[in-house]
């Protein structure tokens, strides 16, 4: 098997004990940052598939994006500026008042692995820190997660505060999270939604279009 096709297998299999030590040795072996990042995203593609026709469940999912990080964490310090393709950069963040980070950071990993740049605020984060932070990095996309049924309308608020600053226009909303479909994440003043995090990076690099 190539060096490549086995870093494929590594993250289809979840094995997150063994992937940090196959990047390694392959960059050891002489190939190059995107080359390992390529094949790490066709893996990530795969299990995205297995998700979608259910082979994989949402525990895999987890641990598909558990085992990304493990691998980006060798991988990031060789990636040179451009090497990642496309540099748009999304914000990612859990609304104010919701402490669950899984199914972002999920999301968080996949659009690292799509090339995004991404800019996670982590978890129950203030309107005012998004504002501040679309205004800093000029971030085109937020996404946002919602889990709780009580912390919905967080969406809304970062949406009135991004318009009384001028900012709305300049930046998309997609939110996410079991309480939400299309149509409320519409009515909250998001501009798309997507049901899973495979889906959620699809949706938001249409919204760079
Ligand atoms: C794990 C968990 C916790 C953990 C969270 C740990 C962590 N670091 O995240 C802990 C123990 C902290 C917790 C706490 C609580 N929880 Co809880 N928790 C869960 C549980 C079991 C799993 C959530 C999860 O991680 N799922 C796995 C991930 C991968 O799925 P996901 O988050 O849905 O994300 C996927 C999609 O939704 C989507 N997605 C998510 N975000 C985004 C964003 C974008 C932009 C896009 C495109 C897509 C997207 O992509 C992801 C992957 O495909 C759920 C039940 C459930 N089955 O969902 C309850 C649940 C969410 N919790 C619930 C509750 C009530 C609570 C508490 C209030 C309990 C309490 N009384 O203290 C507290 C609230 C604390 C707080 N302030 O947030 C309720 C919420 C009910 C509601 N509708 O409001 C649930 C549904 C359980 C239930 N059936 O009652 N919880």
């Amino acid at each position: 098997m190539s060096i490549t096709e086995e870093l494929k297998q590594t993250l289809i299999e979840l094995d997150i004990d063994e992937i940090a030590g196959k990047v390694q040795a392959a960059l050891d072996s002489g190939l190059k940052a995107q080359e390992v990042l390529s094949a790490l995203t066709e893996g990530m593609d795969e299990v995205g598939r297995l998700y979608e026709t259910q082979e994989y469940y949402l525990t895999e999912l987890v641990l598909a994006g558990e085992t990304m990080k493990e691998a980006f964490a060798i991988l990031q310090p060789h990636l040179k500026a451009g090497d990642q393709g496309n540099k748009n950069k999304v914000i990612t963040l859990t609304v104010k008042g919701d402490n669950h980070d899984i199914g972002k950071n999920i999301l968080a990993s996949l659009l690292l692995s799509a090339g995004f740049e991404v800019i996670d605020l982590g978890m129950d984060v203030h309107e005012d820190k998004v504002v501040q932070t679309v205004k800093e990095t000029g971030a085109k996309v937020i996404a946002m997660s919602s889990l709780l049924t009580m912390t919905v309308e967080e969406i809304s608020t970062v949406d009135q505060v991004l318009k009384k600053e001028g900012l709305r226009d300049k930046v998309k909303i997609i939110a996410g999270g079991a309480p939400l479909n299309m149509e409320l994440a519409k009515k909250l003043g998001a501009d798309d939604y997507a049901d899973d995090a495979v889906e959620g990076v699809r949706h938001i690099k249409a919204l760079f279009h």
